[in-house]
């Protein structure tokens, strides 16, 4: 497919039209369309008939016949009305950028939750829409007629599609509450939660493997990386054991500008985790000319969740093929890192066990007789589980505050067993 992309700037956007048109000419690119040129017009207002005037559609109309375009992609949602009349002065296939990005989703879909909540999306996109589809598909042949006891075609699929959505609605729910309750769970455990959020193809996901691999977990607790905007779709847990500490991380769903607002409500579901973390590593780009408007897009959608108050890292990843020299965020953490080259990897690891590290920790201790001033110690200062006199020694299950831990170290039977 060659595709034109087609934009208009007003005077109120809060994004730059290049970087806006930058990100869908990326998100075409993700599903494979090629892009061929991108236009767009300054307006006061989107035109209500065909998005842009008159004079600019028969620039795009020059364009077409021109470069051999077969698809028009608009930078914002087009109505129903609009795209109808819009197809029907260029003849070729229109799509708009919530189109785009539900298909995109689509073919990238992973779990069933983030299955039903794109269905979910593009049925509520289609519903409004099912007249002008039904008509085209008419036009083109095939389309069945008048059927049933006096129903419209339309009517037959708008009752359809009302009918899976409230399904859909319910199924969501129902697998929701399944994990509010294990959210709830791991807080009552008290497992610290570290989030991984940031524009979607910053790294996330490799920031995720590359922790994985430090902490030597396992192979299959790896989660998919790729070089494509989001590559991952749902929010990802993984348990991580770190000098004893043990924490969740959370790979999460990337962020693009724009989202469609049907999308927005289950990109929010899928986001819980964040809410509820007790530190948020915020991966950036540094390669990338929009990192600017890429943090905003993540601040801005951090905000809204009401996670804009939970401490930050920010890690201005990709640093090994940065343009961005000099990145800072005043008066909050950040860190220079790369998944390649591993910079700042032990430093990140430090950081987030200061967020991770509980007061206390538990462990297995067998003190010998012959140390009898730190037996004293764990019996004034832990809260002991379970004590036994064995041949060697007095043996402790209990709860170590953590600056004592060191004085017991090499008694910890874990120590003593590596
Ligand atoms: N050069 C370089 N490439 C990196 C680095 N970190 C990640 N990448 C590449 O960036 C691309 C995207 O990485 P992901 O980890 O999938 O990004 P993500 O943020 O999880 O993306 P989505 O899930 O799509 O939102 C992949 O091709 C990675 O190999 C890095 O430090 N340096
Ligand atoms: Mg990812």
């Amino acid at each position: 497919m060659r595709a034109l992309l087609v934009g208009a700037s007003l005077k109120d956007d809060r994004y730059d039209i290049e970087y806006s048109l930058s990100e869908l000419h990326a998100l075409a690119l993700a599903l494979g369309i090629e892009v061929i040129d991108k236009m767009y017009q300054k307006l006061d207002r989107i035109n209500s008939k065909t998005y842009v005037g008159s004079g600019k559609m028969n620039e795009i109309i020059i364009a077409i016949h021109a470069y051999d375009i077969d698809l028009l992609i608009f930078n914002d949602e087009l109505s129903p009305s609009q795209i109808r009349n819009i197809e029907e002065l260029v003849h070729i296939e229109v799509m708009d950028r919530t189109y785009l990005i539900l298909k995109i989703f689509e073919e990238r879909n992973q779990t069933k939750e983030s299955l039903l909540e794109i269905k979910l999306a593009k049925d509520l996109y289609l519903l409004p829409r099912v007249q002008y589809l039904r008509e085209k598909e008419d036009r083109i042949g095939g389309g069945a007629k008048t059927r049933g006891k006096g129903e419209t075609q339309r009517e037959l699929d708008q009752r359809h599609l009302r009918g899976e959505i409230l399904r859909i609605r319910e199924e969501l729910d129902r697998l929701q509450k399944m994990k509010s309750n294990q959210i709830e769970k791991r807080k009552r455990n008290e497992i610290p939660i570290v989030a991984l959020v940031g524009y979607t193809n910053a790294g996330k996901s490799s920031t995720m493997n590359t922790i994985l691999e430090y902490t030597n977990a396992k192979e299959e607790k790896k989660v998919l990386s790729k070089d494509q905007l989001f590559a991952t779709l749902s929010t990802y847990n993984r348990k991580i054991t770190y000098n004893k500490i043990d924490f969740m991380l959370v790979d999460t769903i990337g962020f693009v500008s724009k989202l469609p607002h049907n999308l927005i409500n289950s990109f929010y579901q899928t986001l819980e985790e964040v809410k509820n973390a007790d530190l948020i590593i915020h991966v950036l780009d540094s390669s990338s000319p929009y990192i600017n408007e890429q943090l905003r897009v993540v601040l801005e959608v951090l905000y809204s969740l009401g996670a804009n108050k939970i401490p930050t890292i920010y890690l201005f990843n990709k640093w090994d093929k940065t343009i961005n020299e000099g990145l800072s965020m005043p008066g909050a953490k950040s860190l220079y890192f790369s998944n390649k080259t591993k910079l700042n990897l032990d430093e990140l690891m430090n950081q987030i066990l200061e967020y991770v590290t509980p007061s206390t920790l538990r462990a297995q201790i067998l003190i010998p007789y012959s140390k009898g001033e730190l037996s004293n110690q764990i019996e004034k200062n832990c809260h002991i589980y379970k004590k036994e006199y064995q041949s060697y020694g007095t043996y402790y299950d209990c709860e170590i505050p953590i600056k004592m831990y060191s004085l017991f170290h090499e008694y910890d039977l874990d120590t003593m067993v590596s």
